[in-house]
């Protein structure tokens, strides 16, 4: 079974757009994993797939995206679809990166880091996760680095999707440099 492909079925169904799954999210981004495996089997390319499929798609997968406990799966960020998903309000560590396209630079550094089309700003813990992140759009791209224990003093809520992975509803650019 292709892990990638699959990968990015489940991204467009936990992130994107559950509806089309017939899937519905909790306040946490979490579905019954019957739910989705059912859904999934109604196409042709994973008529049968097995929930050990997703396990294995998980632990092979050089990002952590998706989360199971117990019976239920959720994408731990990228959400994009209407509802905001909740996540979960905490310190953050004092320095956070953000990898960029160079050409974003300039709108970065006038209006802050802002979500876009998706429900939070995503930072990394390190500069590798950045560069990776950051390659997804730009051969050469840039590091901003976040200066996230002053934003947090000032009101600025971070929260955790993972160990390498933060979201903030917002970053002004007083908190940014590069
Ligand atoms: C940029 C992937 C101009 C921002 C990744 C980014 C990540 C601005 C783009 C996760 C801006 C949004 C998220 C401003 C922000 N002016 N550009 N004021 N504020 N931007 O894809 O962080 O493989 O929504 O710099 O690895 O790139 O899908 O966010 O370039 O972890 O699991 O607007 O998605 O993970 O792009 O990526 P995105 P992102 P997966």
């Amino acid at each position: 079974m292709n892990y990638d492909k699959l990968s990015k079925e489940v991204a467009y169904a936990l992130r994107h757009s559950p509806r089309e799954y017939e899937l519905e999210l909790d306040a946490q981004g979490w579905v019954s994993v019957d739910k989705l495996l059912e859904s999934l089997r109604r196409s042709d390319k994973w008529s049968r797939i097995e929930i050990d499929d997703l396990k294995e798609m998980i632990e092979t997968s050089e990002k952590k995206r998706y989360e199971i406990v117990d019976d239920k799966i959720r994408a731990l960020y990228g959400h994009s679809i209407p509802m905001k998903i909740q996540k979960k309000e905490m310190k953050p560590p004092s320095t956070l990166y953000h990898g960029t396209s160079r050409r974003f630079l300039e709108s970065i550094m006038k209006n802050g880091l802002v979500p876009k089309t998706r429900q939070y700003v995503h930072l990394s813990e390190d500069i590798h996760t950045a560069i990776l992140v950051g390659k997804r759009r730009d051969t050469d791209p840039i590091v901003l680095k976040i200066n996230s224990e002053d934003a947090y003093k000032n009101g600025v809520k971070f929260y955790f999707a993972h160990e390498m992975i933060w979201l903030a509803d917002a970053i002004p650019y007083d908190f940014i440099s590069h």
